[in-house]
């Protein structure tokens, strides 16, 4: 057994790792149990959050529903297990999710000292700052003395000193562990300003009472790359979870939808027909209809976005940098072949 301290942007979490135990064989875990367990956020709508019927729905929770329809043939056969972002790298250490897909960026830091690997990236975004309309605010310049609501456990902590030190300012950190209660706190005028992810911005003004009395400030001050993570160690399963997601991308840019995959199987161009059939799953140790299940039950990536955050959702955000490379953005998979 091997103790291991990690110092997490501010936080401390400490943990025993079992090396060995957890490391390897969760696909194997996976077709056994009949389920994958998914760690998700408490509640952010359009990547993870909950309905009154506790259905999961969320950019995020397709990524979960992708790799049980790869490997399980029925992308509902996901147990999730909500995780503040405190608890989200011990759960997945500890071998209590088998993957965690919740607005996790990908950093240099946690992808060398936490025994994880981060699998792609399903959204690319950057902090920003959203403040009360009635605070006068259109520029994160003019925060000087803010009180800032934040989330324990986040890149966001670090970002927000690097920022505010940069520009010779001051500001009064007030960190909650749940963004219920970065809402609640910013609703109640415990901080002038809440700081997080610009894409949960606006996952949180919708949870606000009255949203038209908040407003986003332009300025994005960090990268936060937000992807699927697995534990270091399970080559064949981190393959897995890289490769749903991928597929979702490349359908996306071959033309693939659910509604039209049907059709497709019968396509001519190769590159359908390795993401619809052939050994592609194979490889994967999954079956040959590994990818035809992720599209024709979770959509393509693009279906994905649009569905949960973009136009056909209450957060309307643009493709932006989550656009195909192709269209301007910053989204490419690796070819299947
Ligand atoms: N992407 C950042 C921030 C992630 C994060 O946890 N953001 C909060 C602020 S909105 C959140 O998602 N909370 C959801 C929850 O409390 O479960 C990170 O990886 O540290």
């Amino acid at each position: 057994m091997k103790k291991i301290t990690i110092g997490l942007l501010g936080a401390t979490a400490a943990f025993s790792m079992m090396m060995g135990s957890v490391q390897a064989g969760t696909l194997d875990d996976v077709k056994r149990k009949g389920s994958l367990t998914c760690g998700v956020s408490t509640g952010l709508p359009g990547f993870s959050n909950a309905n009154s019927k506790n259905v999961w729905s969320g950019l995020d929770v397709d990524v979960c529903r992708a790799v049980a329809a790869a490997v399980l043939g029925d992308a509902g056969k996901v147990k999730y297990t909500p995780l503040t972002a405190k608890e989200r790298f011990t759960a997945l250490q500890s071998g209590e999710i088998d993957m965690l897909s919740r607005n996790t960026t990908w950093t240099h830091t946690r992808d060398t000292s936490l025994g994880i690997n981060f699998a792609g990236v399903n959204y690319y975004d950057g902090q920003g700052f959203m403040v009360s309309k009635n605070l006068g605010v259109k520029s994160a310049t003019e925060l000087d003395g803010a009180a800032v609501c934040i989330q324990a456990g986040t890149t966001t902590e670090l970002n927000l000193a690097d920022y505010f030190r940069l520009k010779g300012m001051k500001y009064k950190a007030v960190v909650f562990d749940t963004s219920d209660q970065s809402v609640k706190g910013f609703e109640s005028g415990r901080c002038d300003v809440l700081t997080s992810d610009q894409s949960q911005l606006y996952a949180l003004r919708i949870k606000l009472a009255n949203p038209g009395n908040a407003v986003v400030l332009p300025e994005v001050i960090s990268k936060e790359p937000l992807g699927p993570v697995v534990r270091q160690g399970d080559d064949a399963w981190f393959n897995v979870v890289k490769w749903s997601l991928f597929a979702m991308v490349n359908a996306e840019e071959l033309g693939v939808t659910s509604g039209n995959v049907d059709s497709m199987k019968s396509s001519a161009n190769p590159g359908v027909k390795r993401l619809l059939s052939g050994d592609a799953g194979k490889k994967l140790g999954l079956n040959s209809d590994w990818g035809y299940n992720i599209v024709k039950q979770v959509g393509n990536y693009g279906e994905a976005f649009e569905r949960n955050v973009g136009k056909g959702s209450a957060l309307k955000i643009g493709r932006g940098l989550n656009a195909l490379w192709s269209k301007g953005g910053l989204q490419y998979a690796p070819p299947i072949r």
